[in-house]
């Protein structure tokens, strides 16, 4: 069981962390594309709080805050997003692709849609009570390959739980012009058990984190796969740092969700002032550490060439 303080900590290291980035971001130090979670970090906080080390799970290009939540390495974190040897994938991955064995993190990948049919597989792999676990954005619903991994899981009863973290956009288009009906929608039609949680709830990280504990308990025990769908917020761009919102790209009513319903805003509501104040002092610490730990360690070089590759780039 995690208590408040290991769930506000995780929340506000996934928070500071991506600060950092935006940041430092607009210096180009970071060359590769980046997602931010801020507006939606209690989703995965709260999954990871009920996932074992040797659970296996695998997510999406909007990853920071699985890894994080996941107990990811800072530094490899810091190091996968500068390019460096150290980096969680050695430094050739980027941001859309995290990975963290040790703890059963398989990996992110940028293809929409394409982490679903792996965790299927992940899910059949695994003997209970170890399962699989998969986040996915509400564009992945888009896809055809989601109908197919939904009715597959259910068909197998994999102990896979599918986390839809429903942001309402894809990239810039809107779910109301992109969907006839909501991801959970069609988890239920193929029979699956599914729980859908308002942004109320799902950027709440401790009341998410309670009505997790009994669909993934019964999953874990010998149930079938489990469709959760939470509503929240994403706060900045798609991809990159700049305010997409205040730029006109999407509806400013997105703007007051999430100052309505910011993750650390509501968690600090509920835990004493003085306790959040000396977390998030002690997280800061963490994160300029660990930037500058990667930031100074050493760079990616790259092994391929085309001549290495015996590629002949006379012709
Ligand atoms: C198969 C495929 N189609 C299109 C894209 C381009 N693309 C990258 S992210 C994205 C939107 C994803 O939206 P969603 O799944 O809701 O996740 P969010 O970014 O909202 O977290 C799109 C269309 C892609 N990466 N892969
Ligand atoms: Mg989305």
């Amino acid at each position: 069981m995690a208590d408040q303080t290991e769930l506000y900590t995780l929340l506000s290291l996934i928070r500071h962390a991506e600060q950092k980035i935006l940041d430092v971001y607009t210096s180009d130090v970071m060359q590769c594309p980046v997602h931010l979670s801020i507006g939606q970090e209690s989703v995965a906080v709260a999954l990871c709080a009920h996932l074992r080390h040797d659970d296996l799970k695998i997510g999406t290009h909007r990853s920071h805050a699985l890894y994080l939540a996941n107990g990811g390495d800072l530094v490899a974190f810091f190091g996968e997003l500068l390019g460096r040897a150290c980096g969680c994938s050695r430094g050739y991955g980027g941001s859309m692709h995290m990975i963290d064995a040790a703890h059963g993190l398989v990996g992110t990948t940028s293809i929409v849609g394409g982490a679903l049919p792996i965790a299927v597989g992940l899910g059949l792999s695994v003997r209970r009570p170890r399962v699989a676990a998969v986040l996915l954005g509400d564009a992945a619903a888009d896809q055809g390959v989601f109908a197919e991994s939904v009715n597959y899981a259910q068909l197998r009863k994999v102990p896979l739980v599918f986390v839809c973290e429903n942001n309402r956009y894809s990239v810039y288009t809107p779910q109301c012009v992109r969907r006839a009906v909501h991801p959970a929608a069609v988890a239920k039609a193929f029979g699956m058990e599914t729980h859908e949680f308002s942004i109320e709830v799902a950027n709440d990280v401790f009341a998410l984190y309670e009505r997790l504990a009994d669909p993934i308990a019964r999953m874990r025990q010998g149930g079938g796969p489990v469709f959760i769908e939470c509503s929240t917020v994403r706060r900045y761009d798609h991809n990159g740092v700049c305010d997409d919102i205040a730029a006109g790209f999407r509806d400013p009513a997105e703007r007051e969700l999430f100052d309505q319903f910011c993750p650390m805003k509501l968690a600090r509501r509920q835990i004493p002032p003085d306790r959040a104040d000396a977390i998030d002092a002690a997280v800061r610490a963490c994160v300029e550490q660990a930037y500058a730990q990667a930031l100074a360690s050493q760079e990616t070089v790259l092994e391929y060439s085309h001549a290495s590759a015996g590629i002949d780039t006379t012709l």
